[in-house]
């Protein structure tokens, strides 16, 4: 039995808190696997073991004070090990030799089951149409014990970076592959001295519960000795070990080399939820990487409305100036809270303003008010902008986009969804007029009309306030002159319209009163620059202060 104790920790540091216990009784314990994570005053520390063997008694839990020098664990190790791990590999040998004899079944036969058999691992397929790689690294050498799922090889095909696992446990004889060899699918990278191969060890465990055969054991006992040098661990018998005493950890672990389960701990992230973007979902470290930038994300972006991410600042206590009440947010508010902090925080916004003249749209759109009438509707200057806006979108795609920065890259939208920002008693909400692109200015009404009336009603479906495109904002019903609207992620641009009013323009030599209409456009300038901003709303407005042409 071999102790282990916590070692000295630093200068006047001689106790710390244990945050976590990595193992438990009856875990195979590696020399300079973590067993513990310790706090003390100064740092988070992770304690590596200096023994090895099979833990037979933990002395502290989670949340214990431990003292340098107080002993942590006890392992069975050395002699009493072996011949344990021995018992184990010797048992399972004899007994499989039994069971193929009587009943030699199709898994049976497939089995490397025997300590000291060679294996060739070769290239694994790599997918489709992929017939070599590069090899990056070589993560084996001569000597070294491997396990299943250890990485060997860092190769690069066309497609991606992978990490090669083992299909075998057991010592490397040989490494026939270097960096920077091309290695073709198929091609032996090393030769491994087996020990117990998976299959194998779900076979021995069966045939076990049914014949557990002491004499077998003992009978032989000497054989399998031959590759143990005496009073030293077998590394592969070790290894064989883990038949019963690998940690549970281990036993269902997913793929992942030791370096990227030290990486997720280190990240304190649990490496069984990271997804594997590897062979047969083999985790790599940038697949921790990629899962903990994930975490982050969700994690700042479930926060934005409580401050982008950003610790809040606490409230002053407001009851102390005068009187308050407290009220809950609506969904509405808080949602809308969220999502505007989010666009706000994440589209570098710029805003262009400028004037249309709609004096000439005002007696297009009052000479059209019975045509409306009869189709069932009333225009206003909103349906004109849904339909100005719509062929505007198809003249600038940019402005008809989403961005992908994941992937840095733009997509284009074939239709025209717009969304038209409706003012209701509890709140803002965006409902989205659809297919605008083929509807007629009358057809564009209704459907307007219909929304915004069923957002006041609070009637409006979720498939309403999906799929839009670009946004209106008109607030020139209520007043204001210019505003900056806050472009409605995942869009990449708004506009806000403000109240029209009589303006002295200066036209043909002198002052002509003309209804001039402020208009905001907000972009994202990660996909739109400024002179395509000013175009695209020069665009706008000449289609309205041209209400005959843009029409015919
Ligand atoms: N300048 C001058 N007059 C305007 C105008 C403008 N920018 N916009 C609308 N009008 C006129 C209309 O033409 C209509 O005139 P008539 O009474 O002569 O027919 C009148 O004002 C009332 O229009 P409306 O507001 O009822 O209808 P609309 O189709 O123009 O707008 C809607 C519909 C849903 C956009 C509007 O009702 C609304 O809710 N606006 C608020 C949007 C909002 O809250 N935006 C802020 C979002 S960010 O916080």
């Amino acid at each position: 039995m071999k102790e282990f104790i916590l070692p000295e920790l630093g200068e006047n540091i001689q106790a710390a808190s244990v945050l976590s216990v990595f193992v438990k009784q009856g875990d195979y314990l590696k020399l300079e696997q973590p067993v513990l994570e310790i706090e003390t005053d100064k740092a988070t520390i992770e304690v590596p073991s200096n023994v090895e063997g099979i833990i037979k008694d933990i002395f502290i839990k989670d949340g214990d004070k431990v003292k340098v020098g107080q002993v942590v664990l006890r392992v069975e190790a050395g002699e009493e090990s072996i011949q344990q791990v021995n018992a184990v590999v010797v048992e399972t040998k004899s007994i499989e030799t039994n069971s193929v004899s009587e009943q030699p079944s199709p898994s049976a036969k497939k089995e490397e089951v025997v300590s000291g058999g060679m294996i060739e691992f070769v290239i694994p397929d790599l997918g489709e149409n992929i017939h070599s790689a590069d090899v990056l690294k070589v993560l084996v050498s001569v000597g070294d014990m491997i396990n299943k799922e250890d990485g060997v090889l860092e190769i690069e095909t066309d497609k991606a970076t992978i990490e090669v696992p083992s299909t075998v446990s057991g010592k490397v004889i040989e490494v026939f592959i270097k960096e920077g060899d091309k290695a073709k699918v198929g091609q032996v990278v090393m030769r491994v001295e087996t020990v117990i191969t998976s299959e194998s060890n779900l076979q021995t465990k069966e045939v076990k519960k049914e014949e557990p055969k002491v004499e077998a054991v003992q009978e032989t006992k000497t054989e399998a000795p031959a590759k143990v040098e005496e009073g030293k661990v077998n590394p592969n018998l070790q290894r064989a070990g883990f038949v019963d005493t690998q940690p549970d950890i281990l036993k269902h672990a997913a793929p992942a080399a030791p370096s990227v389960r030290r990486l997720a701990r280190e990240l304190g992230v649990d490496i069984n939820n990271v997804p594997g973007k590897g062979i047969n979902g083999r985790i790599s470290l940038d697949d921790v990487k990629a899962y903990v930038k994930s975490l982050n994300e969700n994690r700042s972006s479930a926060s934005f409305g409580s401050g982008l991410g950003i610790k809040a600042e606490t409230l002053p206590d407001f009851s102390k100036f005068g009187a308050i009440e407290r009220k809950p947010m609506s969904n509405i508010r808080s949602k809308t809270a969220d999502h505007l902090s989010y666009a706000w925080a994440t589209i570098p916004h710029v805003t262009q303003f400028d004037k249309a003249d709609i004096t000439d749209l005002e007696k297009v759109r009052k000479g059209l008010a019975s045509a409306a009438e009869k189709e069932g509707t009333k225009l206003t200057v909103t349906s004109f902008l849904l339909k100005i806006i719509s062929e505007a979108l198809t003249e600038f795609p940019q402005f008809n986009s989403s961005i992908d920065m994941e992937r840095k890259e733009v997509i284009y939208k074939d239709y025209v969804n717009i969304g038209v920002a409706v003012d209701t008693e509890n709140g803002l909400i965006v409902p989205v007029v659809k297919s605008v692109k083929g509807k007629n200015i009358f057809q564009l009404s209704k459907d307007m009309n219909e929304l915004a009336d069923k957002a006041r009603r609070r009637k409006i479906g979720l498939d309403d306030l999906q799929g839009g495109c670009f946004t209106i904002s008109n607030l020139g019903g209520i007043g204001g002159t210019y505003f900056t609207p806050i472009v409605n992620s995942p869009e990449v641009a708004i506009l806000g319209v403000s109240k029209a009013s009589f303006e002295p323009i200066y036209k043909n030599g002198s002052f002509e009163p003309r209804l001039m209409m402020p208009l905001s456009l907000s972009y994202d300038h990660r996909i739109i620059d400024g002179a395509d901003g000013i175009r695209f709303l020069r665009w706008i407005i000449d289609a309205l202060e041209n209400p005959y042409r843009f029409l015919l």
